[in-house]
């Protein structure tokens, strides 16, 4: 820091103070991941300074040959990575991904089928709030409240109703597998294309711990910020004959000028995560959301589904007489950080809901394993069961702290 420490003595202590908050605290958000020390350093390399617009060999400014390079080699090694048939590595996010992928595929006012953001799904999959509702004519199916999981008949039949243009698989709080090739076969029966946003996955999936939607969609969005460990920005993976039109729908259609640093921080860990490093962390991430949720289901927690198979785990605390903003906050109090989220059928409005989401990315990544999991539990049980026992919070917060310590997360991936 010493160049920022001259010209903003502000921010390097904001920038300090978040470096001492993520390591002295517990990192359990999802959509989270800690990135390798070379993933933050390409992000903040030279290649900030340059413009590009267009593609490689195909630019409208000069001076793009570096750029070009790096650009291909963010192409070549995810393609490799994924098995996909063509990529694109531009989008600024996973919403900007889906977004490219929607107008590249469909009309505007055509009907798009996806899960309802309440039952695991995401704002970018056409709720109310989000422009992509405002363009499209969104239905969404949902899971079922008994079980959880996905009803893949009652997609079926809300297919053969709605006749959707597009169907969305992917979730940003659902724990289960996706079976994409029944959904891939729903899709077929209506003709309907299937885009798979994978973005909370992603990591899973490279690893190859999950089984990979890819050869069953029409395309695939990520972003690399959460599983993937890769630093910001969102992908594009789809079969080739639809690849000239999402180049189109991303730039000029969607976006200006891309963050070469990003496609740069994509290259990156597209080499990573091949490594025997990346992959032990993925199946560790699995490892430790299994034994998690396990460690919560024996002290009576609901847990959606009953378990996880990726991950992240919702706990619907509604048994507990606890909303999901006052146990976000209470162990934030305490140094463990996750959201607030709604469960099926929440009977709570937005603001409080009735669950919490967990991910085991972050921690998983520090190196902790499935008896530090259970030590967690135990830390988030005793914290949400005595909220006003300041001398319990106490040693809730000291627990915390001994185990950041003995994880510390500089060097840890
Ligand atoms: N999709 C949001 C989440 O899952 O929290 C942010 O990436």
């Amino acid at each position: 820091m010493l160049y920022l420490s001259r010209d903003d003595p502000e921010l390097t202590q904001l920038v300090s103070d978040e470096k001492n908050r993520l390591n002295n605290t517990l990192n359990l958000i999802a959509a989270e991941n800690h990135s390798p020390q070379s993933i933050l350093e390409i992000m903040g390399s030279d290649f900030n300074t340059k413009t590009i617009e267009g593609y490689p060999g195909k630019r409208f400014h000069a001076g793009c040959a570096y750029v070009d390079r790096v650009e291909n080699l963010a192409i070549e090694r995810g393609k490799s990575l994924f098995g996909a048939e063509y990529i694109n590595v531009q989008p600024h996010s996973g919403t900007s991904a889906n977004l490219a992928v929607y107008f590249s595929a469909l009309h505007i006012g055509d009907r798009v089928l996806a899960m309802s953001l309440p039952h695991g799904g995401h704002l970018s999959h056409g709720h109310p709030a989000s422009i992509t509702s405002k363009c499209f004519d969104f239905s969404h199916y949902e899971v079922n409240p008994e079980t959880g999981l996905i009803d893949y008949d009652k997609i079926r039949d809300l297919a053969h109703s709605v006749k959707p243009k597009m169907i969305v698989a992917g979730a940003s709080s659902y724990p289960r597998l996706i079976d994409y090739r029944r959904i891939a076969g729903i899709a077929k029966e209506v003709s309907a294309f299937l885009l798979a946003d994978m973005a909370h996955l992603a990591g899973l999936v490279a690893a190859k711990v999950i089984p990979s939607p890819i050869p069953h969609c029409d395309f695939v969005t990520f972003t690399c910020y959460k599983t993937m460990m890769g630093g910001r920005g969102g992908v594009i993976l789809c079969k080739k004959i639809h690849g000239r039109k999402i180049d189109k729908a991303v730039f000029p259609g969607c976006q200006g000028t891309s963050a070469v640093s990003l496609m740069a921080a994509k290259a990156l860990i597209f080499k990573l995560a091949v490594e025997e490093k990346f992959i032990s962390i993925q199946k560790k991430t699995i490892e430790n959301a299994r034994a998690m949720a396990m460690a919560f289901m024996k002290k009576g927690y609901r847990i959606i589904s009953n378990g996880t198979d990726n991950h992240l785990i919702v706990i619907d605390l509604t048994s507990k007489d606890i909303t999901g903003k006052s146990a976000e906050n209470c162990l934030e109090s305490v140094g463990i950080i996750l959201n607030r989220n709604m469960v099926p059928e929440d009977a709570k409005k937005t603001g409080k809901v009735s669950g919490i989401r967990i991910g085991n990315g972050a921690v998983s990544a520090r190196g902790m394993g499935k008896s530090h999991m259970r030590q967690i539990v135990d830390l988030i049980d005793i914290a949400l069961m005595s909220p006003a026992k300041k001398d319990m919070l106490t040693e809730v917060k000291d627990g915390v702290l001994k185990l950041c310590q003995a994880f510390p997360i500089n060097g840890s991936v």
